[in-house]
């Protein structure tokens, strides 16, 4: 498929949505988003990364057969700030036993707009994300995005399946802004695996 035209027809598409007035947001090349000053250290939240450390990550909650998931957006320069916790491209791996609650904290410390949604691992390739593969797993309005924002939702994982957590703003999937997600009917306790280090579980 080429990708080009199909981008320069979504380009027409969302002039003709701001023409309309219409809220959603238009789409952007993402290079170009993350290549501008923006983007630069100087409008990051540090003091939301400092001291963040990778058991933060992945925490059993305080119910039963719950977990604590955090996915920070921009945590460092990895695929232009386009990384949750520092992995793009599905690079870490959140195992999840089917079943289990999931209560998820997304912060964007960035002044870029980014967002977090569960979706069917696929869907990752597509230019919009569209509704999250269980009831509740978004931040609100994920193809809008947010910036400097910190936001809550919570999801019950209740088919087991290959899944992602992904970046909602138009394009960013794509463009590698995923983690990797496994709904499993075998895992005894959640665990995450960071790059080619070994899983750890929630604690
Ligand atoms: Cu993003």
């Amino acid at each position: 498929m080429s990708f080009r035209p199909l981008l320069v027809s979504l380009l027409a598409l969302s002039a003709s949505r701001l023409l309309a007035a219409d809220p959603i947001a238009p789409v952007v090349d993402p290079a170009a988003a993350h290549s501008d000053a923006a983007h630069s250290a100087s409008g990051l939240k540090r003091e939301w990364i400092d001291g963040v450390k990778p058991s933060d990550f992945l925490k059993l909650g305080d119910g039963a057969k719950t977990v604590k998931v955090t996915l920070i957006s921009a945590f460092n320069e990895v695929n232009h700030g386009m990384n949750f916790n520092g992995y793009s491209h599905g690079k870490a791996l959140y195992t999840i036993p089917m079943g289990w609650k999931v209560e998820v904290t997304f912060i964007n410390p960035s002044p870029v707009p980014h967002s977090a949604i569960i979706v069917e691992r696929p869907l990752v390739r597509r230019l919009q994300m569209g509704e999250p593969a269980f009831e509740g797993g978004s931040v609100a309005n994920p193809a809008v995005g947010m910036s400097l924002k910190k936001a809550t939702f919570t999801f019950t994982a209740s088919e087991p399946g290959d899944y992602a957590f992904a970046c909602g703003f138009p394009t960013h999937a794509i463009s590698g802004h995923w983690v990797a997600v496994e709904v499993s009917n075998t895992a005894q306790v959640p665990t995450l695996k960071l790059g080619d280090a070994e899983p750890f579980p929630a604690k």
